[in-house]
């Protein structure tokens, strides 16, 4: 790459400055030729016979001391080198110029050269703030924004220009992103009993030619609300138990569940009906029904206990279960024949026919029959 030869007035005349664009190379292959300064000095001879150099020295360029050419050393020209020293010395190249008489004079300013880096994609776009995670709760409505995603490209232009989308969603794509903002959006209701976590394959492309790229993954994690109600499995309780059965002895233990988690998920239990006269009991947390003293199958033959589970959800958002316990209580022979008098009397005819009723004692009729 030729440039115009740049003049350097000699002994009289203020520093010029000169432009020159030049690829960003890297890495860059060895020094093409950029740019020949000249200057002039009116002297003969050797007092006319000049001498280039570069100062301060610049490691990215070298000068022919002779001719004036400025070249490449070979050292990446990296237009993104975050340096703030090397980025200025890559762009700024000071020439001065002596003559070689005795004693030499030296140019009283130097001439500059502007080196304009010209971009090459050399940058992939870079996600920031990585490992992307996030927390939302369950049941937002969908178009909830969920996280906003950022990558930068140090490259310029359309090499430096970013846009995003989502390649998959494990395990299933209840998302969307704005392709400029990096915004992620859903695009369903997330229900945490259904999927509890997303993984996110989130992609972010410059616009170079050719593009390029990089990837990251965003988890999601959904967050529980207390949207369960306490399930029995079964419902419906049959219980047969002798009359006679000790105080607290177990009756059954309810099966109850809740999708939840945590607290929406701890569950407590109470008997709300059927338990009049106080024989049976629950247990708070385990859910085993119990009597309380035995029971009495000529007071009370059967039972059906109204049992309710409820969760341990933010106050106000508490669910509940509902479960029935019939239960049946079996005849035990714990009462003795009784006569309600101890002595009966009756006035019989003496034609009366066998097998008629004279008498009743308890429930049991007295019968006559003639032997
Ligand atoms: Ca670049
Ligand atoms: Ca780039
Ligand atoms: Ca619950
Ligand atoms: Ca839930």
């Amino acid at each position: 790459m030729w440039s115009p030869p740049v003049s350097l007035y000699y002994g009289h005349s203020p520093a010029e400055s000169h432009r020159l664009q030049a690829e960003e190379l890297s890495p860059a292959p060895r020094s093409p030729l950029y740019l020949q300064v000249a200057a002039f000095d009116p002297d003969l001879a050797e007092n006319g016979s000049l001498v280039y150099s570069i100062r301060p020295p610049n490691k990215f360029y070298s000068l022919n001391s002779t001719t004036g050419k400025i070249r490449t050393t070979g050292v990446v020209l990296d237009r993104e080198n975050p340096n703030p020293q090397e980025a200025e010395l890559m762009r700024k190249i000071v020439v001065s110029v002596t003559d070689r008489g005795r004693p030499p004079l030296r140019a009283t300013s130097s001439a500059t050269v502007f080196v304009n880096l010209l971009d090459l994609n050399d940058n992939d776009p870079i996600f920031q703030n990585v490992p992307f995670i996030t927390e939302i709760p369950e049941g937002l409505p969908a178009g909830s924004s969920v996280f906003q995603v950022v990558a930068i490209d140090l490259d310029e232009d359309l090499n430096g220009q970013v846009t995003y989308r989502m390649q998959v969603g494990m395990p299933r794509m209840d998302f969307r992103i704005n392709s400029s903002t990096g915004l992620i959006n859903s695009i369903a209701v997330l229900d945490r009993e259904r999927i509890a976590e997303y993984y996110l394959r989130v992609v972010a492309s410059d616009a170079g030619v050719p593009s390029k790229s990089s990837t990251s993954t965003l988890t999601v994690r959904v967050l529980d609300v207390n949207d369960e109600n306490p399930t029995f499995f079964p419902a419906v309780y049959n219980v047969s138990l002798p009359e006679n059965i000790p105080r607290d002895s177990k009756v059954v233990r309810l099966n109850c569940t809740d999708a939840d988690v945590g607290l929406n998920a701890e569950l407590s239990y109470f008997i709300t009906g059927g338990n009049q006269d106080g024989k049976f009991s629950v247990g708070f947390r385990d859910g085993v029904v119990k009597t309380v003293v035995s029971l009495d199958r000529e007071t009370v033959p059967s039972y059906t206990l109204i049992l309710e589970a409820i969760d341990n959800g933010p106050t106000g958002k508490r669910r509940t279960g509902t479960a029935a316990v019939h239960v049946t209580v079996l005849d035990v022979n714990d009462n003795r024949p009784i006569f309600l008098q101890s002595s009966y009397e009756a006035t019989v005819p003496e034609d009366i026919p066998d097998y008629s009723s004279i008498v009743q004692a308890c429930n049991n009729a007295f019968l006559f029959r003639r032997f």
